[in-house]
């Protein structure tokens, strides 16, 4: 990441037009590294990047600062071709959607991720697959810039660290909580970032509580799997994190799955480990990710892909 840091800075700074996106249906780390980066360029450089995403942004993110800066990418003129594209937080192509059109007409691609990935897009990369949030990504681009924050900045990081490591139950390093350090001493408040992102509506927060409630358990209860059927999902507010984060707490249950009809024939999945590296079987099924925290969107019945992932894991447990 050093060695390209100085390069990543001269494209910025010769950029006269500027798009930045992460990945289809953000989540918190998606969403606020894009803001943040926007926000610090506009701030320290003068040119106003234009951000799009693709997908839903749930609402437990409605409150997070420059939320409105962000546009559905069908809103911008997509004709337009921009100087330099930021892709951030994405881990593989298939998880950029509609604004990929945007980024195959840009000059320049920087991409700036934490995902594992063999087959990158940028033509500049600023990756650390150790890192446990491309939010702590933007946070050492900012202060090798010598860029300076404010308070907006400083709460999108903050929220981005803590929604990805699960308010630092995944962190393998130091990293990360000097960094929050640092931020809570220049302002940031956790329990109240915290606390704004308790703003799902009452059908999500009951739709999650139910589907684990129905969880089925195989394996001699190693391995919990929850459905979302199709007419529940659009009641899904974000990814099912509550469910996955439920299940993990159960005694003995190693691996749990989450899956979700978006559409007939389309199925989300969602996978967590506590114990093993899993991401392999998101591979397995097209998708990919994180070591324990992986997932896929399978084109399939969701009996076939049930039927997959009880498979996958009979291997992997034998
Ligand atoms: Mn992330």
């Amino acid at each position: 990441m050093e060695q390209n840091i100085n390069e990543f800075f001269n494209r910025v700074k010769s950029a006269k037009s500027i798009v930045i996106m992460g990945h289809k249906n953000p989540d918190g780390d998606s969403l606020c590294s894009v803001l943040a980066l926007a926000h610090l360029i506009e701030e320290n450089f003068g040119v106003r990047p234009v951000c799009v995403y693709d997908g839903n942004i749930p609402d437990c993110l409605d409150l997070i600062p420059l939320r409105t800066r962000i546009k559905f990418y069908e809103r911008i003129d997509l004709s337009q071709s921009f100087d330099l594209a930021i892709v951030m937080d994405y881990g593989s192509l298939v998880n950029i959607g509609g604004p990929k059109t945007i980024l195959d007409k840009a000059q320049f691609v920087i991409e700036i991720d934490h995902h594992i990935n063999e087959n990158t897009i940028g033509d500049l990369c600023l990756n650390d697959d150790k890192a446990p949030a491309t939010a702590v990504l933007v946070y050492k681009i900012m202060r090798m810039g010598n860029l300076k924050m404010d308070a907006d900045v400083a709460d999108l990081l903050a929220l981005g660290i803590l929604t990805d490591t699960g308010n630092f139950k995944f962190v393998r390093t130091g990293d990360a909580l000097r960094i929050m350090a640092d931020l809570v001493d220049g302002g940031v408040n956790i329990r109240g970032l915290i606390e704004s992102m308790n703003n799902k509506p009452r059908k999500a927060v009951q739709l999650e509580a139910r589907t684990a409630g129905n969880a089925e358990f195989f394996y001699h209860g190693r391995l919990a799997l929850a459905t979302i059927v199709k007419k529940d999902y659009k009641n899904l507010d974000g990814r099912g994190e509550m469910v996955l984060s439920l299940l993990g707490q159960i005694q003995g249950v190693d691996y749990i799955v989450l899956l979700k009809e978006q559409k007939p024939e389309q199925i989300g999945v969602s996978i967590r480990s506590r114990r093993k590296p899993i991401d392999h079987v998101a591979v397995a099924l097209g998708g990919g990710g994180h070591e324990r925290a992986a997932g896929a969107v399978v084109r399939d019945s969701l009996e076939n892909v049930r039927a997959r992932i009880l498979d996958l894991f009979k291997e992997e447990l034998k």
